[in-house]
């Protein structure tokens, strides 16, 4: 793909994260609403502020970056730093935990096997991996590696690292769809449903694929969930930009109006519909209101150019 056009892609995904992270998180934990409310929302507010979400992410690019490629206590540090630097993000219940053994001399890779039954499965290592699809987009199976790793770090269940991996696919598959071509949905489901290996996901893309053309949100939240737990959000946000993958707007706007981890499931389907359109489909308003948007960009741009620097292969 030529240079600029992968640059605008880098710019979109993360700038997207972004961008869906913060609006969302005005609904989360709320119902249902309807389309129109959460466009006179985002009208509005005055600036977006983002979370956890997009706080991780911002720690997963700096830590890719700054090792060139993928370095687990490098990492972990980096979420530390970042977390204590601004702990009011809005961060779930188990990566501060985390923190603290890290902190109290556990290693990296070991500390969240002490967290809930098995590790965590909540979406909070779907919601920060999207630059990991970007940079490893070139090759799945390293993609998964990296995306189960870095999973590893604060949600070590399979389930958690399986989320991690079926996100950062959607947005390497995103990325890879040249933006000007029609996303074929059969086609991008049939990958994901070939690439994922738990039983549960499986079946979820299988339940994205029936939904794609109803009308009904309640079904759709039923079906698909809008939840804290991967299972129940990482599969919504792939649907969410299934349903309308031409506008970055109508997804990220559907994304929150289902309600419940709105700021999460707006960030990972924002962060997907970003790496296919590219930073000008989202909306200049919105950009223009999103809090520390050069430094975001500026990770983009340089995670964009270390796609030659790391070792994909
Ligand atoms: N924390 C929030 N939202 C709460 C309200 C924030 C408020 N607005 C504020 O400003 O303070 N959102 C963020 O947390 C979610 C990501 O969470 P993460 O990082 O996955 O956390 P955790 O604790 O690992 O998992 C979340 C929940 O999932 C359930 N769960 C996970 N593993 C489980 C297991 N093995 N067995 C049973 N349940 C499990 C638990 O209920 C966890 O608490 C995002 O929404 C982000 O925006
Ligand atoms: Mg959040
Ligand atoms: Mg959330």
């Amino acid at each position: 793909m030529h240079k600029r056009k992968l640059r605008l892609k880098f710019l979109g995904c993360l700038v997207g994260t972004a961008i869906g992270d913060a609006l969302g998180a005005r609904r989360e934990g709320r119902g249902m609403s309807r389309s129109e409310d959460v466009v006179s929302l985002a009208e509005k507010l005055e600036q977006l502020i983002y979370t956890d979400d997009t706080h991780m992410t911002i720690g997963i690019a700096e830590s890719l970056i700054e090792s060139k490629g993928f370095n687990g206590e490098h990492m972990a540090q980096t979420f530390i730093k970042n977390y204590e630097a601004e702990p009011w993000r809005g961060y779930g219940p188990g990566p501060p935990r985390i923190f603290g053994m890290i902190k109290s001399g556990e290693a990296w890779y070991s500390a969240a096997n002490r967290l809930y039954r098995g590790g965590s499965f909540g979406n909070g290592s779907a919601m920060r991996v999207a630059p990991v699809g970007l940079l490893y987009s070139r090759n799945l199976e390293k993609l998964r590696r990296i995306a189960y790793q870095s999973s590893s770090i604060t949600h070590s269940h399979e389930l958690g690292k399986e989320e991690a991996a079926l996100q950062a696919c959607a947005v390497a598959l995103a990325l890879n769809t040249p933006s000007d071509e029609e996303i074929d949905k059969e086609t991008f489901l049939s990958r994901l449903q070939n690439f994922i290996q738990d039983r549960l996901y499986k079946e979820k893309v299988a339940q994205i694929r029936e939904l794609l053309g109803e009308q009904d949100k309640a079904k759709v939240v039923a079906v698909l969930g809008n939840g804290m737990e991967a299972p129940r959000s990482v599969p919504t946000a792939i649907y969410c930009f299934l349903r309308q993958p031409q506008s970055y707007k109508d997804t990220v706007i559907y994304a929150i109006s289902l309600g419940g981890d709105t700021d999460t499931i707006a960030a990972m389907a924002g962060a997907i519909s970003g790496a296919y359109r590219g930073i000008e489909a989202v909306p200049s308003e919105w950009r223009a209101k999103l809090e520390n948007r050069e430094y975001i960009e500026a990770l983009a741009e340089n995670l964009a150019t270390s796609v030659n620097n790391v070792n994909v292969e």
